[in-house]
């Protein structure tokens, strides 16, 4: 007998099918509209139509004479259970339904509970409120002018608009950088507030039982543990009676992290009713108040040396967090992990100063995929990068070949602080210089420049810090970053894992099984995956920030190890041997001396519980909890070619070519359909994708004629390559995190294509999106176009 054929039984490396599309394709997917509870009530929220106002009065008299209408809640009875206000995650507070203020279009001002969904919207209507409107921000400039509206005068000491100024880096030694530099390269960049936009809304099944005192909540979220913390601090009910339940997930992408209103109402209507209550949130509901990402702006500058080299960074960065600051990141970092920015480079010394303002849109700056606003710091340091190579007259390849982190550097301490862990940055640069036909390309480029035809090449090399946390360095709360799993494999060797991530499309039904898998011999088929119930599951920080392979991943490789020790034993046991004499090979134990004796894994499980050695505890079940030692860092380099039409401002794709290094890859399948989802958001974000803000707050782009999402039609096609593998040095199997790779390093890859390509206009830049009446505007009054939503320009 030998091991079993790893790939056979779907382990590391094989591309398995995903298990759970085997109900999602048939329609049989369990998402959290799909539940029905006996007697359920139906909840719907009021939004303001304002952006900023104050509230005169609210009269729901009329909403409680409709039959059917169960409940009216407003904020003035939410402040008597002291719930009107809810703590955020970067500890500000944020108006479950609004009392003093609206401060945003879109904010929740009440909330109905009815029979039905129809009657419950038809009171909404219903209820008169009277608004006295103020001055409405959109933008920090607006925010941070003398004499601006103070939006939070809710809170005590507030007498500005700034929520936070935070800095970064070594200011010392970055100004003697500056001051030694030949050249200085300057940029100011917008990255826009961007949405994002799952397919599913958000939504929430509150059920308390008062015979029980237990609440269950059934909810989309990516982070249960955290959410039942959070009810068990805001409603005061204790953990053990709160159980959350995140079933099949429409999509997550960051939008489904913070703790919502709309959770929070429809909790408070059950234990007042006493009955379930769902809150299923409509398009524009979530296109308007959930969950925004980045509104930041950037200005740049790069210490340059004549030869290429750079010497050192500075950023300055505006964010735009919208009325209440709600971002979920670790508490230590008021801007997240934008300070990874620059990361892969060799550069001296660098400084951040980052300010947050308060404006009259929805609470921003959550995420979309996106490591805590490493979506941002990759931007930008991709779009300076090229502007710096230009600056200097340089090739873009062969500036960053000076600039990159070398082989031999690692672990490598970043500009900012961070410590890189591994990469192989030059080989994935001449990988896709060479798939992209780079020399040639230039060459063709040069040629339909003689003939008027703009054909352009952008790059994007990027590593991204991926896996929060440790828990020395990173909390969300107070509560530590780690990850759990927990392994029961049953007596027929037939097993169950559970773990603390929840996985929300990304198939970890299909991969952790792997790991389990590769680690004890059992076949992926036979180990089933169930994540999200906190009553089951072990406790967790849930899913985002690419953090489940790096954390939950690795947990799951240690459970098996911990199963694997104790079936050793069980081994040594059923072959009568003493267990130094026990040899593993995958799926079986076997006698070194005697090769040929061995017992399989399977049989090893069955004897764990019928023919245990004396004094052995019976069973073969385990839990473990990571805390890594590091963050994963898997590199990428994203090269685009374009034409861009000069009569239209249209720009088309001609080739795309992705090299991800992301370690040692558990389903090669699966990881190549992360990185083209990324790299299709990436494409959305650079042409398309726009939530706008007029004067007066309204929201521009509150439904899909609006907000442009790319279809299988405009999407262009990928080449990607997967030839490169550092495996992490410090994870257990050697993988990293690619959940959002490709939408982190994308964006500037097709920014820098359509730059490169009207690069003879002397235009530095357009911000996203790169419309084509931007684009359009840019070539024909040759000046930049920036972004600022509302859209301003020279003329
Ligand atoms: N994987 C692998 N080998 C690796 C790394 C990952 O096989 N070396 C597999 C994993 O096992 C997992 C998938 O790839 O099945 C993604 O893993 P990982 O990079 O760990 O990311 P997460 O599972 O933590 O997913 C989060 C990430 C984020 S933050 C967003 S946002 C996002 C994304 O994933 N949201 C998604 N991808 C998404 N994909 C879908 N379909 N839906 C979303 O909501
Ligand atoms: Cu930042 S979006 Mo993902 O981390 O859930």
């Amino acid at each position: 007998m030998t091991a079993v054929d790893e790939i056979k039984i779907g382990g590391l490396g094989a591309s398995r099918k995903r298990v759970e599309d085997q109900r999602f394709i048939r329609g049989k997917g369990n998402y959290t509209d799909d539940i029905v509870l006996p007697g359920m009530l139906h909840m719907e929220i009021l939004r303001s139509p304002l952006a900023h106002a104050r509230i005169v009065s609210i009269d729901t008299s009329r909403a409680w004479q409709i039959p059917g209408v169960h409940l009216v809640l407003t904020g003035e009875m939410m402040a008597t259970r002291n719930l009107a206000w809810m703590p955020t995650l970067s500890y500000d507070t944020q108006a479950v339904l609004a009392t003093d203020k609206v401060r945003f279009q879109g904010q929740e001002v009440a909330c109905v509970i009815a029979d039905d969904p129809y009657i419950a919207k038809d009171a909404c209507e219903a209820i008169d409120v009277e608004y006295e409107p103020l001055p409405p921000i959109v933008n920090p400039e607006q925010a941070l002018a003398d004499g601006a509206p103070v939006i939070r005068d809710d809170k005590e000491g507030q007498d500005s608009n700034v929520i936070y100024n935070w800095e970064v880096g070594d200011a010392a030694g970055t100004e003697r950088a500056f001051a030694e530099a030949d050249t200085i390269s300057r940029l100011r960049l917008h990255y826009p507030r961007s949405h994002p936009s799952p397919i599913e809304c958000c939504g929430s099944i509150a059920d308390f039982n008062r015979a029980t005192s237990k609440l269950t909540v059934y909810m989309t979220t990516q982070a249960p543990h955290i959410i039942r913390a959070a009810v068990a601090l805001v409603a005061e009910l204790p953990e053990h009676m709160i159980r959350i339940i995140s079933p099949d997930i429409g999509g997550g992408f960051g939008n489904k992290v913070p703790v919502y209103p709309g959770y929070v109402c429809s909790i408070l209507a059950s234990i007042l009713l006493e009955r379930p209550v769902k809150w299923i949130e409509d398009k524009t509901g979530n296109l308007i108040s959930t969950g925004f990402a980045r509104d930041i702006y950037l200005d740049g500058e790069l210490a340059l040396r004549n030869d290429g080299k750079i010497l050192g960074v500075r950023m300055h960065v505006d964010s735009d967090h919208g009325a209440f600051f709600s971002d979920a990141q670790p508490s230590k970092f008021k801007i997240g992990l934008l300070h990874s920015a620059f990361a892969c480079y060799n550069i001296p010394a660098g400084r951040i100063t980052a300010r947050g303002t308060y404006t009259n849109k929805a609470p921003g700056g959550v995420a979309y995929r996106c490591s805590f606003r490493v979506t941002e710091a990759m931007f930008f340091q991709e779009r300076m990068i090229q502007a710096a190579a230009q600056d200097l007259g340089m090739d873009q390849a062969a500036f960053r070949r000076i600039n990159l982190v070398s082989d031999d550097q690692f672990p490598f301490r970043t500009p900012f602080g961070f410590l890189t862990d591994s990469g192989q940055y030059g080989k994935c640069l001449d990988v896709g210089l060479r798939a992209v036909g780079y020399e040639d390309f230039r060459k063709q480029q040069a040629e339909a420049k003689a003939r008027g035809r703009l054909l352009g090449l952008g790059i994007s090399t990027m590593t991204e810090p991926l896996g929060a946390g440790n828990s020395r360095e990173y909390d969300i709360l107070g509560i530590k970053m780690f990850d759990s799993a927990d392994l029961k494999v049953h007596m027929t060797g037939k097993a169950i894992l559970r773990t603390g991530a929840k996985t929300q499309g990304q198939g970890h039904e299909t991969t952790w099984a792997q790991i389990v898998a590769h680690e004890l011999g059992i076949p992926a088929e036979d180990v089933v995956v169930e994540e999200g119930d906190t009553d089951t599951a072990p406790f967790g920080m849930g899913t985002y920030a690419s953090r489940s392979t790096p954390v939950a991943g690795a947990a799951v490789a240690m459970v098996s190890r911990k199963i694997r020790a104790k079936a050793r034993k069980l081994a040594a046991h059923l072959l009568e041997v003493s267990e130094e004499d026990v040899e593993w090979e995958l799926g079986r134990f076997y006698v070194r001396s005697a090769p040929d004796r061995g017992v399989t894994i399977q049989e090893c499980a069955m004897a764990a519980y019928s023919n245990m050695p004396d004094g052995m505890e019976p069973g073969l079940e385990n839990t473990a909890y990571y805390d890594p030692p590091n963050l994963t860092w898997p590199f990428a380099v994203y090269i685009v070619t374009v034409e861009v039409d000069p009569e239209t401002g249209v720009w088309d794709v001609l080739n795309m070519v992705a090299v991800d290094d992301c370690g040692v890859r558990i389903n090669p399948m699966i990881v190549e359909g992360q990185i083209m989802g990324g790299l299709t958001e990436a494409y959305a974000m650079a042409n398309m994708q726009f939530i706008t803000f007029d004067a007066e707050g309204n929201c521009v782009g509150s439904n899909y004629m609006d907000y442009l999402l790319p279809t299988a039609w405009e999407t262009p096609g990928y080449e990607l390559h997967s030839e490169v593998v550092t495996p992490s040095p410090h994870h257990p199997i050697g993988a990293k995190g690619i959940g959002e790779c490709a939408a982190v390093g994308g964006p500037a890859a097709f920014v820098n294509a359509v730059m490169d390509a009207i690069a003879d206009t002397g235009v530095r830049n357009i911000d996203m999106p790169l419309l084509p009446d931007r684009v359009w505007e840019a070539i024909t009054k040759r000046h930049d176009v920036s972004g600022a939503p509302p859209v301003r320009s020279d003329d």
